[in-house]
């Protein structure tokens, strides 16, 4: 027989759950890519959390989403938050849970204050945020709601940004609701829950991530140019074949990243166009986007320029013009010993223990932490897997890492 869960952890999974209905797919996935009718759809339910509790909700010029609890007066915010946007057939948990556990924290947090069990007046008022593409999918570059917030990308540029079907940011926020005018809090700390979405915590056991650091992640935007023509008449000695170019740059992609120790780099090209894509014509254009990323930025710079000698020499080989440029470059960075030690100190209340450990995914905690003092959790991911249908966590680590992130904030909201 299990044992009944508290009241505050079934209202948490039916919330969860009832969020990972919004985009569903086939196999337990979603999708709900920036500014799409499902983005959409889990804002309304963000928005109706927050009004049916009094909360003030604000949206920014870049589509972010804030709830705002007001706990003292004159004072800035303990912003906690995540995303709600997904990758295509991406998965439930990434982003949607940091979201949804950060609405349940704050409303944990302004019970406990409602019925005086706070040692003294907080500090510092509380808000939650659903920031706006965190993942890049439809528009890159990714983190892009949260950088614009902490300034490292322009607000005007970025609306500007289009998708594959020239759709702007700003056309696509406007088509939804969200674009908006709403004043920006301001921020006296950063809390962030995530899925790991790697496999150290569920291989050592451990329910609670301190994220220490973050790698260097940059991505090469590289287009070739051939020239179009006909696939039975043309020689083979006149062809300029954009698209065999294009394979042989993926190959030397993944051949540089063996060069290193195993798993020093990653890397793939996960994204790639083709002009104009017919069966019986030699193509002209590919489009395609190489994600490296490493530990150690050293690894990354050395990797990217051998990449980029080896891309002269396919276009000798191959009569092609292939342009490359650094794109979403994000420097590694270590998160403040302050916010580890606080996670630390509420591991010890709690008797969950925690392990530090380094992401080598993007976050937007990794624009955050550029602007306000952040803490980053991570909770266990079965298997691994992320940006998949088959991503999961299980509901105990779900609950466990709210009761966690609810600490944190109860800390930081009194600092
Ligand atoms: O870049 C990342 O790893 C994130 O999923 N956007
Ligand atoms: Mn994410
Ligand atoms: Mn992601
Ligand atoms: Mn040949």
């Amino acid at each position: 027989m299990t044992t009944a869960l508290p009241a505050d952890a079934t209202a948490f999974l039916t919330d969860f759950h009832a969020v990972a209905e919004i985009g569903a797919t086939p196999n337990a996935g979603v999708d709900r890519q920036a500014a799409t009718p499902e983005d959409r759809e889990t804002r309304e339910w963000f928005r109706t959390y927050a009004e049916s509790r009094g909360w003030e909700v604000r949206v920014d010029g870049i589509g972010n989403q804030f709830a705002l609890l007001n706990l003292t007066s004159n004072a800035p915010y303990v912003l906690l938050g995540s995303h709600l946007d997904s990758q295509p057939l991406g998965g439930r948990f990434d982003g949607a849970y940091g979201v949804i556990a950060g609405l349940h924290a704050a409303d944990r947090i302004a019970r406990r204050v409602s019925t005086g069990a706070a040692p003294h007046a907080p500090t510092y008022n509380l808000a939650v945020v659903n920031w706006f593409n965190e993942e890049g999918g439809r528009f890159a570059p990714s983190i892009m709601g949260s950088s614009v917030f902490a300034g490292i990308m322009d607000e005007a540029e970025m609306r500007e940004v289009r998708d594959l079907r020239g759709i702007s940011v700003r056309e696509a926020l406007e088509s939804i609701g969200y674009l908006g005018t709403d004043e920006r809090p301001d921020i006296a700390s950063y809390a962030e829950i995530h899925i790991e979405q790697g496999r150290i915590l569920e291989r050592e056991g451990i329910p609670i991530g301190a994220v220490d650091a973050s790698w260097h992640t940059q991505k090469l935007d590289i287009e070739v140019l051939g020239e179009q023509s006909h696939t039975g008449a043309t020689l083979m000695s006149d062809r300029h074949d954009a698209l065999l170019g294009a394979a042989k740059v993926i190959q030397r992609v993944h051949e540089v990243t063996d060069l290193f120790p195993p798993e020093t780099l990653v890397s793939s090209v996960g994204q790639l166009t083709l002009e104009p894509n017919s069966p019986i014509v030699v193509a002209r254009r590919v489009h395609l986007v190489a994600d490296l990323r490493a530990d150690d930025r050293e690894v990354v710079r050395s990797a990217r320029d051998k990449i980029l000698s080896d891309i002269r020499e396919i276009e000798a080989e191959h009569g092609l013009v292939i342009n490359a440029r650094d794109f979403d470059v994000r420097a590694n960075q270590l998160y403040p010993e302050a916010g580890l030690q606080l996670t630390e100190q509420v591991a010890d209340a709690l008797g969950t223990g925690a392990r530090r450990i380094r992401t080598m995914a993007g976050h937007d905690s990794v624009a955050m932490n550029r602007i306000a003092p952040t803490v980053m959790l991570f909770i266990p991911s079965v298997d691994g897997v992320s940006h998949c249908e088959r991503e999961f966590s299980r509901d105990e680590d779900m609950v466990t890492g709210v009761e966690f992130l609810t600490e944190v904030a109860w800390r930081l909201v009194h600092g």
